[in-house]
């Protein structure tokens, strides 16, 4: 039965601002003290699933979270009414406003680890939220994101969900970010990649001195046993700790995979050629042939890859054969990595075009094109199955820009959190927004 690769993206939601928030990740670092834009951060967002979406591939949209989060505010001891509890949290612990208030839940690529059904145990898509425990931010989002999953995959026959893993630093995971899917083609069995940037209990192995590595092997280990993995069908590597005290928070961020197609800097993993021959060896067994597009220190620095989002691509088959690239505008800013893709065109390689997205709003905090989106690949009775109401279509595009309109500012900065109307808005918001895409309830609020 035929299968399709589905790309699901986040909407930002109405409080996206610069939190300065996530450590390693350089972006958010440098860029914590700007005015966000949460109207133009949405509008972009839902510019590049419409390119999609025109250019024939299916997309889903995965709805924002409610923020600022009072009950996270509650739990840590703010009290009193909405109000109260927003102005004494301003006025005590900013940093935590800041993080109860983050819409981080854009960055779907670190919602959850999807198996499609060709590779689970048990022939049905498993999902695992991700604890995203590295931050408090972050480690607030999996309990609505297992929700608002289980209300998009809902028939048990078809889809698995599994709560997120123990929210310990020993079970640090952040999801589909450090998870790429190798196949011979859309439907066939595949090899699935987890990288990981330590291991929590052996200890083994050198770990990055600067920056923090998020994800564990034992967090990898447990999601592809929850996923009833065989180890014929996977594939551990550690993540090159040098790169990660450069700014490679997540795997995606210096590799993306797309069938066959493995694209991914020579720094990327600790023992590279150990890697890809594991890859090579797994996915020939599988029907598959390896195609991996090695960029070489020596051609582009990891700098310029961290600096310029390079790899967090979208990479997406096409109809006309070959693959498209789906770069960040800040590509083609940075002369030396422009020029080198012009270069790959040229060598007429399997990725046949790029195109470019403008996604500057995301970008300030660390989010290209890869992390808004996670892949659910589908076969058609799955697809059937699942609610239709996120899918694209030219009617819901419009009428999300209108609820856009609507609902966002188009400046937002610290002092804006303890606004109680931005909760306000935000609420109104959201519950309309679930009767667009016909999810139920799945807010604490409703
Ligand atoms: O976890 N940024 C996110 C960016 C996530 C990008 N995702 C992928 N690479 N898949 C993070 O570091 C910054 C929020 C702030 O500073 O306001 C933030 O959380």
């Amino acid at each position: 039965m035929g299968a399709i690769e589905v790309n699901f993206d986040g909407l930002v939601g109405p409080t996206h601002n610069y939190g300065g928030l996530a450590q390693g990740n350089v972006a958010s670092q440098r860029n914590g003290h700007l005015l966000a834009n949460p109207r133009e951060a949405a509008l972009q967002g839902l510019a590049k699933m419409k390119l999609l979406f025109d250019l024939g591939y299916p997309q889903g949209v995965l709805p924002p979270q409610l923020r600022p989060d009072l009950a996270s505010l509650r739990r840590l001891g703010f009290t009193g009414s909405d109000a109260e509890v927003l102005a004494e949290a301003a006025r005590q612990a900013m940093p935590l406003l800041a993080a109860s208030s983050s819409a981080s839940s854009m960055w779907v690529a670190n919602a959850a680890t999807v198996t499609p059904s060709a590779d689970s145990g048990d022939g049905r898509v498993h999902f695992t939220p991700a604890n995203l425990n590295c931050a408090f931010h972050r480690s607030l989002e999996h309990p609505t994101t297992g929700r608002v999953l289980a209300a998009m995959f809902g028939a048990p026959q078809h889809f698995a969900h599994h709560p997120a893993l123990p929210p310990v630093a020993q079970f640090g995971d952040e999801g589909a970010a450090n998870h790429t899917r190798l196949c011979r083609a859309a439907g066939s069995p595949g090899v699935e990649l987890f990288v990981y940037g330590r291991s929590a209990f052996s200890g083994q192995g050198p770990t990055p001195q600067r920056y923090p590595a998020r994800q564990t092997l034992e967090a990898s280990q447990a999601v592809a046993r929850l996923h009833g993995l065989s180890a014929a069908g996977v594939v551990f590597a550690q993540q090159n700790p040098h790169v990660i005290d450069q700014g490679v928070f997540h795997n995606d961020v210096i590799a993306v995979g797309h069938e066959q197609v493995l694209f991914y800097h020579q720094d990327a993993f600790l023992d590279s050629p150990r890697v890809l021959a594991e890859l090579a060896e797994k996915l020939a067994a599988r029907g598959g042939c390896l195609q991996p597009i090695e960029v070489p220190r020596s051609e582009l620095p990891v700098e310029a890859a961290v600096g310029s989002y390079l790899f967090n691509s979208q990479l997406l088959s096409r109809g006309a054969g070959g693959m498209l690239l789906l770069v960040p505008r800040e590509c083609r800013e940075h002369a030396q990595v422009w020029a080198w893709l012009q270069a790959l065109l040229a060598a007429g390689g399997p990725i046949a075009e790029v195109r470019v997205v403008d996604l500057r709003q995301s970008m300030r905090n660390g989010g290209g094109p890869a992390c808004l989106r996670l892949r659910v690949e589908l076969n058609a009775q799955e697809m059937a199955a699942m609610n239709q109401g996120v899918m694209m279509t030219a009617t819901l595009y419009r009428q999300l820009v209108a609820w856009v309109h609507r609902h966002y500012r188009d400046r937002l900065g610290e002092a804006d959190l303890a606004d109680p109307q931005l909760l306000r808005e935000s609420c109104t918001a959201l519950d309309e927004l679930t009767t667009l895409l016909r999810l139920g309830a799945v807010y604490p609020f409703q």
